[in-house]
């Protein structure tokens, strides 16, 4: 486990230093990359650091896309990665195994073990910016972070915890969130940067819940093609994400978004209060948490098939 000793060690030996996260990044893939990008910057003026992967941010005007890395520029460099620990879905993968040292910050199930590298895993966390606000924390003795860097990580904790209220959320969740407030951030305005979408994303969600099945108590899925969310403007992944839209059904145990990708085939994101779902996605190559977990890839007879095993995990 990487101590805090450690990591100050790896950071002063390096003065080239790249943050990773993962593909398709979330708030909290961004919050950790920019929160810890935002404190090295503070502390080490010095140094070259820079922010790795090819995918643009979500909101570039809130969390920045990543920066330009020559492969040359990686020799000899320090490479630290949040929120992954499976390198297949490490946006930037190859620049990253190139460094000379490697640090993996992540709260996943491995799925995937990397090379030989520091890391800090806490599968228990709410969010990876917990486990690295937790760290720097201890590592500054309590002193409050850049603004900056104290508003990504609070951006990661409130996204993957949906603003504390999943069960995910610890005390020490609610402790790391005190001492990011310190640093004087706007809640409010980055409660609207995670959680505010646009009129076609809010009416897609309505369009969701109206072809969704609740036949099944307990359970709401919905398999979507490609003229259930195109018309609306938005992606996939866009319409993926509305998922959430259910877990606000009183009853509800488990449930599940499956959609049509440009692929052909299927991706899913299904989540659950306490049914565990996780070793559904396993079974299809995807993963995740116990209680939220995604499949890349899949047929639409498997689709069908993980639906089933829902139905029949929602009866006990
Ligand atoms: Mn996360």
């Amino acid at each position: 486990m990487l101590t805090v000793s450690q990591f100050k060690e790896l950071v002063e030996k390096h003065d080239r230093i790249a943050v990773f996260r993962h593909t398709h990044p979330d708030y909290d893939a961004l919050g950790s990359q920019f929160g810890l990008i935002y404190y090295l910057r503070s502390a080490y003026p010095e140094k070259d650091i820079r922010a790795g992967g090819k995918e643009p941010s979500m909101d570039p005007s809130f969390i920045p896309s990543p920066d330009e890395i020559p492969d040359e520029w990686m020799n000899g460099a320090l490479a630290i990665v949040a929120d992954t620990s499976n390198l297949n879905r490490l946006d930037g993968k190859d620049q990253w195994l190139s460094a000379e040292d490697h640090i993996l910050f992540d709260h996943h199930h491995e799925t995937e073990p990397p090379i030989d590298h520091h890391n800090l895993v806490d599968v228990d966390a709410s969010s990876c910016a917990e486990i690295i606000g937790k760290f720097l924390c201890e590592l500054t003795e309590g002193k409050p972070l850049p603004k900056k860097s104290a508003e990504a990580f609070y951006a990661g904790i409130i996204s993957d915890s949906i603003r504390f209220s999943i069960s995910t959320t610890s005390a020490e969740t609610l402790h790391i969130a005190s001492y990011l407030l310190e640093s004087g951030l706007d809640i409010n305005y980055i409660n609207n940067k995670v959680f505010s979408v646009s009129m076609e994303t809010f009416r897609f969600a309505n369009h969701l819940r109206e072809i969704s099945h609740y036949e099944t108590p307990g359970l709401a899925w919905a398999i979507l093609e490609e003229e259930d969310f195109k018309p609306f403007g938005i992606t996939a992944r866009q319409a993926k994400t509305k998922v959430s839209v259910f877990g606000e059904i009183r009853g509800i145990k488990a449930w599940g978004v499956f959609v049509k990708e440009d692929t052909g085939t299927y991706s899913a994101s299904l989540r659950s209060h306490s049914v565990m779902i996780r070793d559904i996605a396993e079974k299809y190559k995807g993963g995740g948490h116990d209680n939220a977990a995604g499949i890349p890839s899949m047929t639409k007879e498997e689709c069908e098939e993980a639906v089933r095993i829902l139905q029949e995990k929602v009866k006990d």
